[in-house]
Order: C-alpha cells, then structure tokens, then sequence
C-alpha cells in the first residue's frame, strides 16, 4: 500500500495517510448506482480496478433504459448514434474512441485501444473497423423510444441541451483500489441532437476524465463543450497535486468555468457542469454549475447516491 503526501487544503500542512480501505468507487448520476454494484462485485471477484471499471460502465451501456450511454443512446440530428468513451489508469496508459457507430460497449473498445495499440484515441470509422478486427458485435443502437423521439425532434430541429434532463447524461466513474491504485472511465452518446461528427469532453484525456496514479483522478459531465475549454479533469487533478482537496479542486474548476462564461458573456442558463474527483486518499469530492447532479459512491461500507453541492445553486 503506497504512502501518499496529501494535504486537505491549500494552507493546510502536508499530511501522510495511506489508504486503508478495500475499493472505493465514484460514478456520475443515478445510474452509478448499479455501476458501481458491478465494479464492487468485479473487484471482489478477484479483478483488477480496469476490469472493474470497465465492468461498472459496460453495466450501463449494455442496458437500453439508459438513453445516453452505449446501446439505447440518443442520437445526433441525422438519427445515428455514435459514441464516446475512455478509459485511464494509474500509470498513465489511456485508451479512448470517438464518434464510434455501431458498437455497444465502447468503453471495452477504448480499453481495447489502451492494450492492443500503439495509440491513445482512434476515431469513427476507423475505431469501429478496430472493434470488428478485435471480435466487437456490430449492433442497430437506435431504439424504437430514440427513434420516436428523435422524429418528434425533427419537426422543430432545435439543438437545445437541457440542463439535468437526462437527454445526455455521461457515465464517468472513477475507482481506487485496496493497493491504492486508481482508475476511471468515461462512456456517452453525447449530446442529444448533436451535429453529426461532434464529439464532446467525455474521449477526450484530461477533459473528460484524467487520472494521476500518485494523486487522484477526475471525470466530467454535462456540456462537453465548456469543459474542454477549460480542460476540466485535468485542471481538477491538478489542483489535487498543488493540495486542494478533492473537493476544493472541483470547486475551483467549476468556478473557472463560470469565469469563462461571464468573460464571454454568453447564456449559461441551460449549462450544466459536474465534477467528481477522488484522492489517492479516497477522500471525494463533487460539484457542479447548477443543482442537480448527483453521484454514486460504493465501499465496503456504503452505497448511495448523493446530491453535488453547486456554484449557482
Ligand atoms: C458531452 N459531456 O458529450 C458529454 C455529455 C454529458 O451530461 O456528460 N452530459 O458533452
């Protein structure tokens, strides 16, 4: 178990705590939840943190209820879905695809990618012909609820996000293991009604999701577009390795976010951002732009599902 220097704050003095527990995982939005049931229960089947993760989020892309992540996703404004996802561990190998068609677990294509290239990010065509070379079934996402909708959307053929509708919510989940190894993933249909070719936060290292193995690790949701302009997870960790907590950290990039709103004075109104982050520790940490976003953490002890702390409430 490794020793880690970490301090609570900025101004706090350096403390050493190693961490004592047996797993903990921390995933976005409700369907964290059952996510995080089967990273546990792969973690304490004897696999490793990337099989638990990678686990935790097939969980949710394999499940046609959840509209915005693998099968069952919404899709962009030509009706075809395409999806997003990443993968990174402690010691910086990251795997990712994007605007990938076709394939349903995109998260094990990622990983795929992290293993079995020389590459961190295949994109499109070329990341769904590497899922087919590696055995991946190609599979219809579009479900009939996504088709209906997606005809009434047509009719207006506004692109409208809508802050905590879950029209497109991300499932990003980060994991820390007994040895105080860290990990997370990231999977999403994107945006409902995007432009077809649009990719969001979620593939991309250091946006959507980052992880520092000798700090802590970081994933994003909501709009994809605010958060790689700030280059959200990456600037969270960050904050973790100059001493903010966790917390503190989302908080800071939160409010950078905000900043960068009010700089260019553009409508906020249906703008959603949230950040969860661990600690090499496993103390966490989340917050978001607006009310209404919740996460899931799972540990030997505990599952349950806890509402974000927000900037504008
Ligand atoms: C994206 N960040 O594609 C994703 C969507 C999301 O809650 O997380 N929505 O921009």
């Amino acid at each position: 178990m490794g020793l880690t220097v970490a301090s609570d704050a900025l101004s706090a003095t350096p403390i050493v705590r190693p961490y004592r527990g047996e797993g903990l995982f921390l995933t976005t939005w409700r369907f964290g939840l059952t996510s995080n049931e089967a990273a546990w229960q792969t973690l304490d089947s004897g696999g490793s943190l990337l099989d638990a993760i990678e686990q935790g989020i097939r969980t949710c892309e394999l499940d046609p209820a959840e509209r915005s992540v693998g099968l069952g996703g919404r899709p962009d404004r030509d009706g075809v879905v395409t999806l997003d996802a990443c993968i990174m561990d402690h010691l910086g190998n990251a795997g990712s695809v994007c605007a990938m068609e076709g394939i349903a677990t995109p998260i094990s294509v990622a990983r795929a990618v992290m293993e079995k290239t020389p590459h961190i990010m295949l994109a499109g065509d070329g990341a769904r012909r590497f899922a087919l070379e590696q055995g991946f079934a190609s599979q219809d996402l579009l479900v009939e609820d996504s088709q209906r909708e997606w005809q009434d959307w047509l009719k207006e053929a506004r692109y409208r996000p809508i802050a905590n509708i879950e029209n497109h919510d991300t499932i990003g989940m980060l994991g820390l293991d007994a040895d105080g190894r860290l990990a997370g993933g990231c999977s999403t249909s994107g945006m409902a009604f995007k432009m077809h070719g649009r990719v969001g936060d979620s593939p991309i290292i250091g946006a959507g999701l980052y992880v520092d193995g000798d700090v802590g690790a970081c994933t994003a949701t909501g709009h994809g577009e605010e958060v790689m302009r700030t280059v959200g997870a990456f600037r969270v960790v960050q904050g973790m390795s100059l001493g903010l907590s966790p917390q503190a950290a989302c908080e800071a990039a939160v409010e950078a976010i905000a900043a960068f709103f009010r700089r260019r004075a553009k409508d906020w109104s249906d703008t959603q951002i949230g950040f969860i982050a661990l600690n090499k520790n496993g103390d966490i940490g989340a917050y978001a732009l607006r009310s209404g976003f919740d996460y899931a953490v799972r540990d030997q002890s505990r599952t349950e599902l806890l509402r974000a702390e927000s900037l504008l409430g």
